[in-house]
């Protein structure tokens, strides 16, 4: 049976913006206060989907969520009708009004973690929900990922869904940004790589002194038991802590790795030469033959990985065999970067061809090609049991770009979150998007 790694790319919401909301994220921080443009955002994110697309790759639409957060101000103690909790949040804490207003579910490779039918030992493809504990702003998302994600992937025969991890930074999740699925065929059982930054109950494990490690090792570990995956199939390895100190805040920034290749930066890891012998050996058990491309420090600083996002690259593989690196715009802008990847796809190697997309206004919060899909490995009969509405096709491309062009407002800034106009604006294009991409119905004001 065919199989094949669909890429499930998260559509910008209509409030994106620059609210420096991620302490250790480099991008963020920087840009804070920026006026953003929410319509350009969301049309270079469907250029990704449609390039890929054309390029012969399943490619699917995940959607964003209500923001503001409404209900999540009220939790936090404001009330009144929803105009007012707004007003009244603006103007006694605004940091929490920009919170609600994130658009961070844009970045999907947080969304959740996702192992293969061929992993799982009941055989269905298993997603947990990441709880995104690190950031208040995150920490909202997963109960309507939760159900974007049941709405999409609905059929209980071949889907398993888990709610997020516990609550608390000890299980502190980001999902399949520090997750990564090697293998032969993407329907054979493969070895599933959790990279994490701390391990919240053991002190041997060195943490970074600077910037927070936002996966440990007791959440990938619980999500490899809940997916019931394999000692076999599994290997755990931790991640440079001074690396997360530079900016590397997931290994995603760091790393990316697809089929039975590895390509990293040389200071990615804790133990290296170790780790790569355990999944070398256990990807040879599977009949696979597990490669890795080591970028040295001497071509590529950390400071110009975390710059460039070189590695948070969609790593693709074309029928041929051969791979395909998705990079940002800002490679091509950093001399070393740029020289080594022209190095990089004339050596011959497996990575052939380098891609580059502008992503500018994800960027510029710290959100890369890589940040914006979500991969999920399916074969024949899963694809076909996945909700036909989120499958990206030309008529569906064209009614997003025109969904996006109605809808959204091409510059917002701090002071633009507090209009209450702008919730209405969100929820009248949100509740005809679930319409679009047949989603029934999702979001909090649909729902209460
Ligand atoms: O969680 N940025 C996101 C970026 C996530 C990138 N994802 C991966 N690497 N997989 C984050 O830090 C910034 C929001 C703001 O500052 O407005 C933000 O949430």
């Amino acid at each position: 049976m065919k199989s094949f790694e669909v890429n499930f790319d998260g559509l910008v919401g209509p409030t994106h913006n620059y609210g420096g909301l991620s302490f250790g994220n480099v991008a963020s921080q920087s840009n804070s206060q920026q006026a953003s443009n929410p319509k350009e955002a969301a049309l270079q994110g469907l250029e990704k989907m449609k390039a890929l697309m054309d390029m012969g790759f399943v490619q699917g639409v995940l959607a964003p969520q209500e923001r503001p957060d409404v209900a999540a101000l009220r939790s936090l103690g404001f009330s009144g009708t929803d105009a007012q909790v707004i007003e009244r949040a603006a103007k006694e804490a605004m940091p929490l009004l920009v919170a609600s207003c994130s658009a961070s579910s844009m970045w999907v490779a947080n969304a959740a973690t996702v192992s293969p039918s061929a992993d799982t030992a009941d055989g269905r493809v298993h997603f947990t929900a990441a709880n995104l504990n690190c950031k208040y702003h995150r920490s909202i998302e997963h109960p309507t990922t939760s159900r974007v994600l049941g709405a999409m992937f609905a059929d209980q025969q071949h889907f398993a869904h888990h709610a997020a991890l516990p609550a608390v930074a000890q299980f502190g999740d980001e999902g399949a940004a520090n997750h990564t699925r090697f293998c032969r065929e993407y329907g054979e059982a493969g070895v599933e790589f959790f990279v994490f930054g701390r391990s919240a109950f053991d002190s041997r494990y060195p943490a970074p002194q600077k910037y927070p490690a936002r996966q440990t090792l007791e959440a990938s570990q619980a999500v490899a038991r809940l997916h019931g995956l394999s000692e076999e199939g599994v290997v755990f390895a931790q991640q440079n802590p001074s690396v997360i100190d530079q900016g590397v805040f997931h290994n995603d920034v760091i790393a990316v790795g697809n089929g039975e290749l590895l390509f990293h930066h040389q200071d990615a890891f804790l133990n290296t030469e170790q780790m790569l012998a355990e999944l070398h050996g256990k990807l040879a058990a599977r009949g696979a033959n597990f490669q890795s491309i080591s970028v040295p420090r001497d071509q590529v600083a950390v400071e110009d990985a975390v710059r460039s996002y070189l590695f948070n690259s969609q790593l693709l593989s074309r029928a041929d065999g051969s791979m395909l690196l998705i990079v940002p715009e800002e490679c091509r802008a950093n001399p070393r970067v740029w020289q080594y990847l022209q190095g990089l796809t004339a050596a011959g190697g497996p990575i052939r061809e380098v891609k580059v997309f502008d992503l500018k206004q994800s960027m510029q919060n710290g959100g890369g090609p890589a940040c914006l899909r979500l991969r999920v490995a399916l074969n024949e009969t899963e694809l076909a049991a996945v909700n036909p509405g989120v499958i990206m096709t030309a008529p569906l491309y064209d009614t997003l770009t025109q969904w996006v062009s109605k809808h959204y407002r091409d510059a917002l800034r701090e002071s633009d979150l507090a209009d209450p106009q702008l919730l209405l604006e969100c929820r009248t294009a949100l509740d005809e998007l679930t319409q679009i991409l047949k989603l029934g119905s999702v979001y909090p004001f649909q729902i209460n």
